[in-house]
């Protein structure tokens, strides 16, 4: 519970200021070896600045209490000397680069490929409430198996995924995720756990589905 997919990555010897702010409710992102300690507050941006002198590990967590989820806020941070620094920045813009230039394309994914995305990024953004068994945890989180709106048209289930459920849980993915993210998503719940609508659905398709609400 105290690991991270993606650790802050930051250079010792340079002055570092953070920004906080929040898409959700307060957080608190503290790491008690750096000395900083700021909420996180939706539609503000806060600030802090730590000097890190020695390289290695440092461990924090969320200190303010945030949800259901608050026991699982940790935070890593990794302080390498600058050079290591400046390559693990330049690796991250070429990384970026390279799913930007994939989800833009117009390629035609093969079904296999987009379910093989999706099922990895379902079980990081969406099985904390849905579940990884697609069973979710009713009446809470509603099943996405046997959903009505999994195995409907895919306009429908677009329109949940890109926009949430205004007023419940469920988020708005549209500013979250690219193309190429949602359609892998949507591709595997409708093929997963004996959905079986057969067909994926392809960046494209997301792409026509934001343009529809956005009226830009
Ligand atoms: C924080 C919890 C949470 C997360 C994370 C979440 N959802 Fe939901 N989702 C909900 C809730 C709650 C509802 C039911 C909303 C309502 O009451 O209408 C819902 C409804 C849905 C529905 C409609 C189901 C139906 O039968 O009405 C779909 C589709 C869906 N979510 C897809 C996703 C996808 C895709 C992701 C990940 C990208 C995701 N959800 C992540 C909470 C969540
Ligand atoms: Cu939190």
């Amino acid at each position: 519970m105290r690991a991270v997919d993606q650790p802050l990555v930051l250079p010792v010897g340079r002055r570092v200021r953070f920004l906080h702010t929040s898409a959700d409710v307060i957080h608190a992102m503290w790491v008690p070896a750096l000395g900083f300690k700021k909420d996180a507050i939706p539609g503000y941006v806060t600030e802090t600045w730590a000097l890190i002198e020695r390289a290695g590990t440092y461990r924090g967590q969320c200190a303010e209490l945030c949800g259901t989820w608050h026991s699982r806020m940790p935070v890593v941070v990794e302080a390498v000397p600058p050079e290591r620094f400046e390559a693990w920045v330049a690796e991250q813009r070429a990384a970026m680069a390279r799913a930007a230039a994939e989800a833009a394309s117009d390629r035609t994914w093969p079904l296999a490929e987009l379910m093989e995305k999706g099922r990895g990024l379902y079980n990081t953004k969406c099985a904390a409430c849905h579940q990884i068994n697609g069973q979710g945890l009713p009446p809470a989180f509603p099943p996405l198996k046997g959903s009505a709106v999994v195995r409907g048209p895919v306009a429908g289930h677009l329109a949940v995924v890109l926009d949430g459920r205004p007023g419940t849980a469920m988020p708005a993915w549209r500013d979250q995720l690219n193309d190429l993210e949602i359609a892998a998503i949507v591709t595997y719940e409708r093929n997963a756990w004996g959905n079986d609508a057969g067909a994926a659905v392809q960046p494209r398709q997301v792409r026509a589905a934001r343009a529809g609400r956005s009226g830009s």
